[in-house]
């Protein structure tokens, strides 16, 4: 039996043709600078994003990291989303590596700050107070279910972080999914921010890595800050031709996702005791609650969906998150519908 796994866009394992291209990869010494493919790739994200330079990082997680390290000093405050993956699910990093100090405001339904609230947290000069440096934006908004915020909202932010000399850090792990969704270039989001993190081992399909794009002299620090992480990867051109690989083949096909998503949403809605949210996804991820009514706990919905070959996850007793990617076939989707109906018993 084929399993269909749906638990993220994070579980994609790379195609024969991407490992053709890693084995083939020229490779060096990243750390003296002497990676070739490194190199290209970091070259092309800076390109597909309009910033000066670009940092290959292990994953997300460091790429954010790595970057709110760079641009804050010890003490230093950011103001971010109270749901953002920075906030609930990067282990706090940034006050435990960083003595970084964080605000949170809750997000708008489409992953916006709202920029009053964001506005009466910035601290005035007081020798009691944190130093506000730092503005944190995510697109798409993962936690509020792969959603993307009005190109104004990028815009107002910018203002706002200008009026008080703060820095702008886009979490756009998914930030190819959001521009192939609303039909722009990455840059009509990317150049409101002073750096971005872009991931490619999620619905890109490259097995491991994401990039940290900015100024020529912010990449500079954060290689150091990498470096001292333990981030230096040697031979990485291995793995980042997968990057070069995703980024000229396969960020178009991301619409692919979103029409499965649509199509996944369309087949669960109505289904009873469950409650799709919002009705129509984005991108690629589908969300949806267990109504009280609901005779089955999210364990027992888990098990029964496993034992017809489908893995899924959820956010807590009530809340699931289906995500669609490379390896979900229109097949898949009309099975996963068709499994949920006798998991509901519909
Ligand atoms: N998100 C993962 C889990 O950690 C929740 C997922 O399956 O969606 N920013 C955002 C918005 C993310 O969604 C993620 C991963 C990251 C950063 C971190 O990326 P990695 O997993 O590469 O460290």
């Amino acid at each position: 039996m084929k399993t269909i796994d749906l638990r993220s866009d994070t579980v994609t394992t790379p195609s024969e043709e991407m490992r053709d291209i890693m084995r083939a990869a020229p490779v060096g010494d990243d750390v003296y600078l002497d990676d070739p493919t490194v190199n290209r790739l970091q070259d092309l994200s800076a390109e597909v994003t309009g910033m000066e330079a670009g940092l290959f990082v292990a994953s997300g997680t460091m790429g954010n990291l790595v970057s709110l390290l760079a641009h804050c000093a010890r003490g230093d405050e950011i103001i971010c989303g109270k749901s953002s993956h920075i906030f609930l699910y990067e282990g706090g990093s940034v006050s435990s590596f960083g003595g970084i100090h964080s605000s949170q405001v809750a997000e708008n339904a489409d992953g916006s700050l709202p920029l009053d609230d964001v506005r009466d947290l910035i601290r005035v000069e007081d020798d009691h107070h944190p130093e506000t440096r730092l503005i944190a934006i995510e697109t798409t908004h993962n936690e509020r279910g792969g959603v993307i915020q009005e190109l104004d909202f990028f815009s107002n932010t910018r203002s706002l972080a200008d009026k008080f000399g703060l820095k702008v850090h886009l979490d756009g792990a998914r930030l190819f999914n959001a521009a192939v969704e609303k039909g722009v270039p990455a840059t009509a989001f990317t150049r409101y921010a002073d750096s971005v993190t872009f991931c490619l081992s999620k619905g890109l399909g490259a097995p491991v890595g994401s990039v940290i794009c900015g100024q020529a002299d912010f990449i500079k620090s954060a290689r150091k800050i990498r470096k001292h992480l333990g981030g230096g990867m040697r031979q990485a051109g291995i793995i980042a031709a997968a990057g070069i690989y995703a980024l000229e083949n396969l960020v178009d096909r991301l619409a692919e996702d979103h029409r499965r998503a649509k199509m996944l949403a369309d087949g669960l809605r109505g289904l009873p005791g469950i409650k799709l949210d919002p009705d129509i996804p984005p991108t690629n991820m589908v969300f949806f609650d267990l109504l009280p009514e609901c005779p089955l706990s999210v364990d027992e919905i888990h098990a029964g969906l496993k034992a017809r070959g489908i893995l899924t996850s959820s956010v807590n007793e009530k809340r699931y998150r289906l995500v669609t990617h490379l390896q979900v076939s229109d097949h898949d989707i009309e099975e996963t519908i068709a499994a949920m109906r006798q998991v509901l018993n519909a």
